[in-house]
């Protein structure tokens, strides 16, 4: 068993594991308390404790690797793990079941690994660079809607960016006869195109611990992401754009986004 390979096998179970203690605190509201770090962004003591957990898993098994937590930030190296410990917080905070686990592995600037772990649902989505994307094991295909009048397009929102930019980019979508959702967590979001629910995801503005696994994702389920690495996106976030090879060119063009 290779490095990528033990890598892999723990990401995946630590990723279960801590996917479940955010479960039991999500189903016993007595168990955290609601703060803002800023406006409309929530934070609980869940976000803290699960990220604890992952972080202390992965470092007594890879003591050697770097982090970049959204909850505790670090200095990411060459092997770096990258943590949201729970993307979609507002859902969390608000009592909606739509939130995740997010953890991926980059090494020499490279996503080599992605797990996404819906508590509520128990659905592992994983990826690992040039094996493919599953969900729950089984192989997962992006969409092949090719025309807008039959896409949905997840446009995903944070105060990151204006609301003259959204309301602008959703108008776009809905004048060229797209359909739009926004559910809240990104990670999910990108996901579900991996898993051929939706057909597109953009964020005009979005973290690294929010996408890097679904980037994978989609990639190995036979889509297209942007180049969010380029310039400084794991450090600085930037723009993601994930959909279909037959869709990309449409809808990199309504968001306004580098086909690259
Ligand atoms: C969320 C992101 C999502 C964004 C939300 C929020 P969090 O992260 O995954 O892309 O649209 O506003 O930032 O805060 O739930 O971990």
């Amino acid at each position: 068993m290779n490095d990528l390979d033990q890598r892999e096998l723990a990401m995946l179970a630590i990723a279960r594991e801590a996917g479940e203690l955010a479960r039991r605190r999500f189903s016993d509201r007595s168990s955290f308390t609601v703060k803002f770090k800023g406006p409309q962004d929530f934070i609980t003591e869940a976000d803290g404790e699960v990220e604890r957990l992952i972080v202390g898993r992965l470092n007594a098994a890879f003591p050697e690797d770097t982090y970049l937590g959204e909850e505790t930030g670090g200095k990411p190296g060459r092997r770096a793990w990258v943590i949201d410990p729970i993307d979609g917080t507002a859902n969390f905070a608000r009592g909606i079941a739509h939130f995740c686990v997010s953890i991926a592995f980059v090494e020499d600037g490279k996503i080599r690994l992605g797990a996404i772990y819906q508590p509520m649902s128990r659905e592992m989505f994983a990826a690992r660079e040039g094996r493919g994307a599953t969900l729950d094991g089984a192989p997962m295909k992006v969409t092949t809607t090719a025309q807008i009048g039959e896409a949905a397009v997840e446009l995903g929102w944070s105060k990151r960016r204006t609301a003259k930019d959204y309301t602008d980019t959703a108008l776009r979508i809905l004048d060229a006869g797209g359909s739009f959702r926004r559910c809240a967590s990104g990670a999910l979001g990108l996901a579900f195109v991996a898993a051929g629910r939706t057909d597109a995801y953009f964020e005009r503005h979005i973290n690294s611990w929010d996408c890097l696994a679904g980037i994978l994702m989609v990639n190995e389920a036979g889509g297209w992401t942007n180049d969010f690495l380029a310039g400084d996106g794991l450090l600085k976030g930037g723009p993601v754009l994930g959909t279909n090879a037959a869709l990309k060119d449409t809808i990199a063009k309504l968001v306004e986004v580098e086909r690259g």
